[in-house]
Formats: structure tokens, C-alpha cells, sequence
């Protein structure tokens, strides 16, 4: 096989959740373009359409599902329901994902595992619903949207950093478990990327000045900008082609530099 051709999803039946817009979009369509057949999910129809007229404007023809992926049911079914319509899956994207920004001591335990939840639990969930079909067909690929919070913590995200970092383990787990089926669990862990997640992060001041925050991260970003979700499509299609055969509970931090950076010296 070429070298360009083991970048090849041809044939490959991708599922990507949460993706009718922001990262996961981004991702599903580069692995389009990349030959895999696309399906997603959302959590309610209208997000499903919104996601669907997306696809179709960009000449993708897109299988889209509502399905709240913390719901364990309502996810096997789905998978069924994928295997049934467009084939058994052989790549999945756990990309779904909330956050809550309130102080730690402000928070109720019902928030705190309401963002556990989504953002590990699900993925849980999810990995264990399509690795069967992925050892009965000989291999697949897991992809898990971690984040900076993997690694670091900062104020007001602490459900948020205990989900990430836990997401990080099962990475690891799920390539301990189940690599000997040829199956490759590995993270990507977005820098600061614009979309609507963000947006709070990145609202102008009345004056017209940046928000505090987009300053900040500019300035801990040795690339000195926010990252756009196309940053994350060349990595995704790394981990889920047969080029990264061999790389297996991996976080794969696609930040601008931001993990290296110690931060900038005072003047
Ligand atoms: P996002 O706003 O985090 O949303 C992703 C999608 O998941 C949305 O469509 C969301 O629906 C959906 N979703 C939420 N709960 C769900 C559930 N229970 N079942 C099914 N779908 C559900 O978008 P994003 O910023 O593109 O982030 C995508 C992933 O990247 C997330 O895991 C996020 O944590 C991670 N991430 C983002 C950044 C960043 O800078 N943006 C950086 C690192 C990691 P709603 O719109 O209704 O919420
Ligand atoms: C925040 C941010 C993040 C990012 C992302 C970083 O409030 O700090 O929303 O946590 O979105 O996950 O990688």
C-alpha cells in the first residue's frame, strides 16, 4: 500500500456523535472527504436537521440520528439500527460533550455528574456498544475528544477536567483491553478552538477590547491564535486510517503548543 493510500478511509463507516456542528462537523467531513461513509448523532431532531442541511451544503451525504449518548438503551439501539442501514462501524468519534463554568464550591453534585455524564460515561457507553462488531470484523478505531483539561485544571472547570482526565484513562484502558483485536483507542486533545463552546470565552468587551480570556490564551499559545476546527481534521484522519496502525493509547494534543509553553516572560 502507498503511503497516501494508508490515509485512506474507503469504505469505512465513521460515527461521529454530536456532530452537527463545531468539531465533530469539522472531523466528519474531512473524513468524508477522506471516503468513509458518515453517520452522527444529536440530542434533538433540530440539531439532527441543522447537522444534515450542513452535510448536504457541502455535498455530503450524511445518516443522521437523535440519540442521547449517556442513554444506554437508546444507544444500542442506535448501533443496531447503523448496523442495519449503513453498515457495522469501523471508526467512532466520541466528540459529544457539555461544560459547566461555575466555581467548584457553587456547584450541586447533580451538575458535577451531569457533565460526568456526557463526557465520560458516554464514551463508555458508546466504545462498548460498537467494540464487538469491531473484534468480530477483525479491527477498528476509537477516537475520544479530550481537551487541555486532560492534563491541566483552572478555575471554574472542575467537572469538566475530572471528565477529561478520566477520558484520558479509558483511552488508555480501552488500548490495553482491547489492542489485541487490532483495535486502536486514541485521544485528540483540541488547544483552545473557536466555536460556539468558546464563544463565551471569546465575547467583546463593550469597549470593544478583547475578553480577558481570548488575550490569555493568545498569549499561552506559542501559535499565538485560537485553533479552528479544520486543525483537527488532519489528525483525525490520521488516527482512524490504517497510518496509525501501531499507535494505540495516545492523546494526540493538537493545541498550538500550549502543553510546551512554561508562558511568557514578564518584561
Ligand atoms: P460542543 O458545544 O461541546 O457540542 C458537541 C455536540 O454534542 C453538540 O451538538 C451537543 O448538543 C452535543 N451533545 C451534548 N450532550 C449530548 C448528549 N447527551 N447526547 C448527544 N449529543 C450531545 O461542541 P464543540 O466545541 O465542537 O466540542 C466538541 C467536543 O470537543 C466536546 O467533547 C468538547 O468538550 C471538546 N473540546 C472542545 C474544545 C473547544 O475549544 N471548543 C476544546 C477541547 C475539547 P448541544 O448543542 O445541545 O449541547
Ligand atoms: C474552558 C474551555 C475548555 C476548552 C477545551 C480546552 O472553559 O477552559 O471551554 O475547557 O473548551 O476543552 O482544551
Amino acid at each position: 500500500m502507498g503511503i497516501l493510500n494508508s490515509f485512506s478511509l474507503e469504505g469505512k463507516v465513521a460515527l461521529i456523535t454530536g456532530a452537527s456542528y463545531g468539531i465533530g462537523f469539522a472531523i466528519a467531513c474531512g473524513m468524508h472527504d477522506a471516503g468513509a461513509r458518515i453517520v452522527f448523532n444529536d440530542i434533538n431532531q433540530e440539531l439532527v436537521d441543522k447537522g444534515l442541511a450542513a452535510y448536504k451544503e457541502k455535498g455530503i451525504d450524511a445518516k443522521g440520528y437523535v440519540c442521547d449518548v449517556t442513554d444506554e438503551d437508546a444507544v444500542n439501539a442506535l448501533v443496531a439500527r447503523i448496523s442495519e442501514e449503513v453498515g457495522d462501524i469501523n471508526i467512532l468519534v466520541n466528540n459529544a460533550g457539555i461544560i459547566k463554568r461555575i466555581p467548584m464550591c457553587d456547584m450541586t453534585a447533580a451538575q458535577f455528574r451531569q457533565v460526568i455524564d456526557v463526557d465520560l460515561n458516554a464514551p463508555f457507553i458508546v466504545s462498548k456498544a460498537v467494540i464487538p462488531a469491531m473484534i468480530k470484523n477483525g479491527g477498528g478505531k476509537i477516537i475520544n475528544i479530550c481537551s487541555m483539561m486532560s492534563e491541566l485544571g483552572r478555575e471554574t472547570v472542575s467537572a469538566y477536567a475530572a471528565a477529561k482526565g478520566g477520558l484520558k484513562m479509558l483511552t488508555r484502558n480501552i488500548a490495553s483491553e482491547y489492542g489485541e483485536f487490532n483495535i486502536q483507542c486514541n485521544g485528540i486533545g483540541p488547544g483552545y478552538i473557536e466555536t460556539p463552546q468558546t464563544a463565551p470565552l471569546r465575547e467583546r468587551q463593550a469597549d470593544g477590547s478583547r475578553h480577558p480570556f481570548d488575550a490569555f490564551i493568545i498569549a499561552k499559545t506559542p501559535a499565538a491564535r485560537w485553533g479552528s476546527t479544520d486543525d483537527l481534521v488532519g489528525p483525525a484522519v490520521f488516527l482512524a486510517s490504517e497510518a496509525s496502525n501501531f499507535v494505540n493509547g495516545h492523546v494526540l494534543y493538537v493545541d498550538g503548543g500550549i502543553l510546551a509553553y512554561i508562558g511568557k516572560q514578564p518584561q
